[in-house]
């Protein structure tokens, strides 16, 4: 696939992630047009904000590929397909949650966010808490309403979802960064917390669309190596434009992790040597769908524009 045709599978699943959640929130909004609506309308229009504010997609893009990748007719088929768009939505509503969390002054006091202002500037604190925790609910109610999938299928997605959210993933992974700030760390360590902190959910991610179209065993021990170089690959790139890209660039302060004193692994390695990691992680990403019984070419496409966006 030539990375023009890629890029406009990227968009067109932007498309499909979007209607999908404007339907999944729209629902959730209408349902208080009681008295208490008019007060909810602050919270709501915090949500969206944190939703709709230029996100790439990212995360929903690994769940409908990681289906593609086991079956492609998965996407367009029902019911699987709308099982494929609440999981794509669940997994960027636990995103969108936990960048507004992770903006907040007691965590790393960002002001901008996608060039916007993050949502505690736009909004207040109280309410970009409770935006963060209204999304991160909706989530998983969005997962338990998939009745037509099967009981044990939902019930898998859970379990894939919470844990990649919860101590043992995301959270994990931001108490190990909080605590590593201002402290010299270890590659290693670095590594280990990125692989919480941003990697759990990618792996949810693939492995949940993967899920859905009934991936084999073998399948999914294949995707979930794919899934963790992948990760790795990601966060190195980001440390790299974090590192070389301007504000304007970034949408997001620039230096914002050497100005906390966080080990980054390009801190730790520097710019060239972080970028030749990320080529490694690619290939090892690559390499573990070498023989994969199925169609991975959209995820090997996935690797590359992440790869990419390093160089
Ligand atoms: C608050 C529990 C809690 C966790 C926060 C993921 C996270 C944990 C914090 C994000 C901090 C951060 C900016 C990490 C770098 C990697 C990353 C997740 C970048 C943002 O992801 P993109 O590039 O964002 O997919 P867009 O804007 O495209 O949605």
């Amino acid at each position: 696939m030539s990375s023009a045709d890629f890029a406009a599978q990227l968009g067109t699943w932007q498309t499909r992630c979007n209607r999908a959640l404007q339907k999944a929130l729209g629902e959730s909004d209408s349902e208080f047009d009681s008295a208490a609506g008019p007060l909810l309308q602050r919270l709501f229009e915090a949500s969206d904000y944190a939703l709709n504010s230029g996100g790439k997609r990212l995360r929903p893009a690994l769940v409908y590929a990681g289906a593609a990748a086991v079956d492609a007719t998965a996407l367009d088929r029902r019911p699987l397909n709308e099982a494929l768009d609440s999981a794509a939505c669940a997994v960027e509503l636990i995103h969108a949650y936990s960048l507004v969390h992770d903006d907040l002054p007691s965590m790393d006091d960002d002001d901008l966010r996608r060039g916007q202002p993050t949502v505690h500037r736009a909004f207040d604190e109280a309410t970009a808490i409770l935006a963060g925790d209204a999304l991160q609910a909706r989530a998983f109610e969005l997962l338990t309403n998939q009745s037509q999938l099967e009981p044990a299928t939902r019930l898998q997605l859970l379990r894939l979802l919470t844990a990649a959210s919860g101590a043992r993933g995301m959270v994990g992974g931001q108490v190990m960064d909080i605590a590593a700030t201002g402290q010299s760390a270890t590659l290693a360590e670095v590594e280990a917390m990125h692989a919480l902190k941003t990697g759990a959910l990618m792996r949810a991610s693939v492995a949940m669309g993967a899920t859905v179209a009934g991936a084999r065993r073998q399948q999914l021990a294949q995707l979930d190596r794919f899934s963790r170089n992948f990760g790795l690959a990601f966060q190195y790139c980001d440390d790299v434009l974090d590192a070389t890209g301007t504000t304007q660039s970034l949408g997001k302060a620039a230096g914002a992790d050497a100005a906390l004193r966080k080990s980054t692994t390009v801190s730790l390695l520097g710019v060239e040597a972080a970028r030749a990691r990320v080529e490694e992680l690619t290939a090892a990403a690559v390499a573990a769908l070498s023989d994969f019984s199925g169609q991975p070419e959209l995820l090997l496409g996935l690797a590359q524009f992440v790869a990419e966006r390093s160089r």
